[in-house]
């Protein structure tokens, strides 16, 4: 069966532009399981000959589904349907580290990365008196070219260089200064995104959304890292291995 067959597209069939009755085709098809997640489309070319549609019209109706989160592409191997990442909520992993063992390339675009004083609320949750100097980093975190959470953190001066120095994981900065935390406490909470928040990950205002507030420490027991992490509900899975007690 080909691909025409089992997602149930007739070019000729219906009204409305040819990409669009497309594009919702293959979104039913997604969403009912029809195509698996992270199943490999076939080739653009191969596609367009399946679907009996041009080159073009294919590419505008994956425009859209990459778009909205449903398919990624990835460099050199092509697309494929997206999964939801499975996120372990007993590991100490950053988001780059989560990525990169999912195959996925992770960027980050900045809403802010500046030096300030602490606020009344940080310096509560770092244990930092007042008036101490912060870094705060503001990130919409990509998945490939989806954007999958917004991140606020909040580091405390003593624990890097500057802020200049974190440009792709914070983490990794961290790390390079000896001060990536190795034990932290999270606390979860459902969240709607507003409509400035949906605005920066392109998704729908009141979409439903996971937020994950760290508080990481180092070994002697100072806080190292203050983030809340906007995650989209519709691509993450928390895991946690549990142990029976006793
Ligand atoms: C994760 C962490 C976040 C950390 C970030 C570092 C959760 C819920 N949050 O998103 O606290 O700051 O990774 O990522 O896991 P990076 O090293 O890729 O910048």
């Amino acid at each position: 069966m080909n691909l025409a067959e089992q997602i149930g597209f007739d070019p000729e069939e219906g009204r409305g532009p040819l990409y669009r009755r497309l594009e919702d085709r293959l979104r039913h098809a997604i969403e009912s399981g029809v195509l698996k997640p992270e199943q490999a489309l076939p080739s653009e070319r191969d596609l367009a000959e399946d679907l009996a549609v041009s080159r073009i019209t294919l590419r505008k109706a994956l425009d859209g589904l990459v778009g909205n989160g449903l398919l990624h592409r990835r460099q050199g191997a092509g697309t494929f349907v997206a999964g939801r990442v499975e996120k372990s909520f007993s590991k100490l992993t950053s988001f780059s580290e989560d990525m990169a063992a999912r195959g996925r390339s992770s960027r980050s675009e900045w809403i802010n990365r500046a030096e300030g004083a602490v606020t009344p609320d940080e310096s509560l949750m770092l244990g930092l008196s007042p008036g101490t100097p912060v870094y705060r980093f503001h990130r919409i975190r990509y998945a490939d070219e989806l954007a999958m959470a917004l991140e606020y953190s909040t580091i405390p001066a003593f624990a890097l260089p500057s802020a200049g120095i974190v440009r792709g994981s914070l983490y990794e900065a961290l790390n390079a200064a000896g001060t990536r935390p190795v034990r932290a406490l999270q606390r979860l909470r459902a969240v709607l995104f507003d409509e400035q928040q949906a605005a920066l990950l392109g998704i729908e205002a009141g979409a439903p959304g996971l937020l994950i507030e760290r508080r990481g420490f180092l070994d002697d027991g100072r806080a190292v890292e203050m983030t809340q992490s906007w995650y989209r509900g519709d691509a993450y899975d928390f895991v946690a291995e549990l142990n029976a007690v006793g």
